[in-house]
């Protein structure tokens, strides 16, 4: 893993533990390492819904239409159905950006555990990189402006140009051909519905629930800076977000089928690499743990 954090642990069989032994152990390696990773652990969706419930209850989750879990705390992230044939599409496109699961909740989920069932050789890596580190790494000027804001994060706000809901970019992506009624109709249903949920803020260095550590809390999913005017906000929060990783902080898993991924969602940022989506299966099993 790297220098400052992520852990494999080995000689352990995660389907023969009980969720007693299992809770106390697991919570301090994840608390500590941040990432942790067993190999050769081919769960099923029981066993592996039972160890994420060893950290906290599970969020349900939402379905990918052609690789359904009839158990509600279990997600497929699949580029194939059931059949293995190739549907053509990212499950979650949006997740090859660095991001936090669960951000634009206001209690961000604790933990995400992946399995994987199905994997490409050579691509379609998992990268993480330690938000405690990002903030440590910042000079103490940047440390004092930045804790004197919050971000708020939006999943729509800020998928929303990537997804072309922007007027210039409506021929170009996604939304082609989509009539202009249509997307105004999107834009006032979102605006509506943030108006009368209120927005979702985080402070910009936020402690850690559990460590009470300062990270640098950011991700794909803070759209602006709270208290500016519209457009500066959304500039700075972009240049917040782009700040450079060094890639020697950054922990890429090369996943092999039965490696099982547990990480502290709140302490680092994670992204899906590239793959081939046409040729190259990979079927991941994936459940998440409430945060505190
Ligand atoms: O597909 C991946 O590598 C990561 C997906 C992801 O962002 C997640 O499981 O939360
Ligand atoms: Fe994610």
């Amino acid at each position: 893993m790297t220098s400052e954090f992520g852990v494999e642990i080995t000689g352990v069989d995660l389907t023969q533990m009980s969720q007693e032994s299992m809770q106390p152990f697991l919570k301090r390696f994840l608390l500590d390492h941040q990432v942790l990773l067993f190999r050769d652990q081919l769960l099923d969706e029981t066993q592996q819904v039972r160890l994420a419930q060893s950290l906290g209850p599970c969020r349900k989750m939402w379905q990918i239409d052609h690789y359904v879990s009839d158990n509600e705390f279990v997600q497929y992230l699949s580029n194939v159905d059931r059949q293995g044939r190739f549907v053509g599409s990212h499950p979650d496109p949006h997740s090859t950006c660095w991001h936090v699961d669960g951000s634009h909740t206001h209690v961000p989920s604790k933990a995400t555990i992946l399995n994987a069932l199905q994997v490409p050789p050579n691509s379609g890596h998992t990268m993480f990189a330690s938000l405690y580190q990002i903030y440590d790494s910042l000079d103490d000027e940047t440390k004092i402006q930045l804790a004197k804001h919050e971000a708020e994060h939006h999943i729509e706000f800020r998928r929303a140009r990537r997804n072309g809901r922007l007027p210039w970019q409506w021929s170009l992506a996604k939304h082609r051909g989509a009539s202009l009624t249509s997307q105004l109709k999107w834009w006032m249903s979102t605006i509506k519905r943030r108006w009368q949920d209120g927005g979702v803020f985080h402070p910009i260095v936020r402690h850690h629930t559990e460590t009470g550590r300062p990270v640098l809390f950011i991700g794909d999913h803070a759209w602006r800076v709270r208290g500016k005017f519209l457009p500066l906000g959304i500039k700075l929060m972009q240049q917040i977000n782009s700040i450079e990783i060094d890639p020697l902080a950054i922990y890429t898993h090369h996943w092999a089928k039965g490696d099982l991924l547990i990480w502290d969602n709140t302490s680092v940022l994670h992204r899906a690499g590239e793959y081939d989506l046409h040729n190259e299966a990979r079927v991941l099993r994936r459940c998440v743990v409430e945060g505190v």
